[in-house]
């Protein structure tokens, strides 16, 4: 399928999906979402594919959702047709793990994006902000959700109330991204751990997303239980067997993802 607002590069198991509209600073409209979401269905659907990379360019990441797509729409509109909603849903269905890896700005709708990533990498030059604030409106792909449970209420609060922006430092300093790296290296520090998750048996990295994201929705007890079942279940697969026997043999192991 040909895209006009992304490009997807797939090599040695990883698929890098560029958000490619320079002219609007990647900012997400329904055809960029819908081919981001068609693109990471395929990604998950292939054996080609092991992990994914979002990424933007180095000036802009996403600097939010299309104001000029939104400005004119009214209320029935944007409820009849759950505006960016399918999307976010599909998107949160991809099973394989999606690194974010945003350089420059990374506003509203494109923080939201990449929170909804497994983890973010960020440039030295990220920005981070939720300033859908100054345009009368509030975040709505779950920035007052997902941005509350990574740094806190205190900062979200500020974040969402000021809509100021938040270097790639503090981003760090509270837990919103996993790594920074100089903004020049940040592709490919970004495939190098997309491509060390291709290495490992595919079946345990869907099972560690799977397990991680459990603990956002459901209490400790239960997610302990999930855990544990999940950890469980996977002694019934080869890749549980190969992985202890390299250990105990002292050599690489070969996953098979069965
Ligand atoms: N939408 C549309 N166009 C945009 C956007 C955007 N979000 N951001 C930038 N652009 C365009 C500009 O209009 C400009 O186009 P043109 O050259 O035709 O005038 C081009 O990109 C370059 O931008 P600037 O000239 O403004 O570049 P600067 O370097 O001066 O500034 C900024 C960069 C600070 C990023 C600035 O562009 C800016 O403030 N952008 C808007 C940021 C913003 O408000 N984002 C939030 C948008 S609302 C949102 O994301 C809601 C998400 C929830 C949707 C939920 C649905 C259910």
């Amino acid at each position: 399928m040909a895209y006009e607002t992304i490009t997807v590069d797939i090599k040695d198991h990883v698929a890098l999906i560029t958000l490619n509209r320079p002219e609007a600073l990647n900012a997400l409209n329904s055809q960029l979402l819908g081919e981001l979401t068609t693109a990471l269905e395929k990604a998950d659907d292939s054996d080609k594919v092991r992990c994914m990379v979002i990424t933007g360019s180095e000036k802009a990441f996403a600097a939010g959702a299309d104001i000029t797509e939104m400005a004119d729409k009214g209320f029935v509109e944007m409820y009849r047709q759950n505006f960016f909603g399918n999307e976010s849903d599909r998107f949160l269905r991809v099973r394989k793990p999606i690194i974010a890896a945003v350089s420059g700005y990374a506003l509203g709708g494109g923080c939201e994006l990449a929170m909804m990533c497994d983890f973010i990498i960020a440039a030295d030059t990220a920005k981070f902000g939720q300033p859908e604030i100054n345009l009368g409106v509030i975040a709505g792909i779950g920035g007052t959700q997902r941005l509350t449970r990574f740094v806190g209420k205190s900062k979200s609060m500020d974040m969402h109330l000021t809509g100021r922006f938040m270097d790639a430092e503090e981003a760090e300093s509270c837990g919103l991204v996993s790594r920074i790296v100089p903004a020049k290296k940040l592709k490919e520090e970004a495939l190098a751990a997309a491509g060390k998750i291709a290495e490992k048996s595919l079946l345990a990295s869907m099972a560690a997303k799977d397990a991680v994201n459990r603990s956002y929705e459901t209490t400790l007890a239960e997610g302990l239980n999930y855990e544990r079942r999940l950890f469980f279940s996977l002694f019934a697969t080869e890749d549980q067997s190969e992985g202890m026997a390299a250990f105990t043999e002292k050599r690489e192991p070969q996953f098979r993802d069965k």
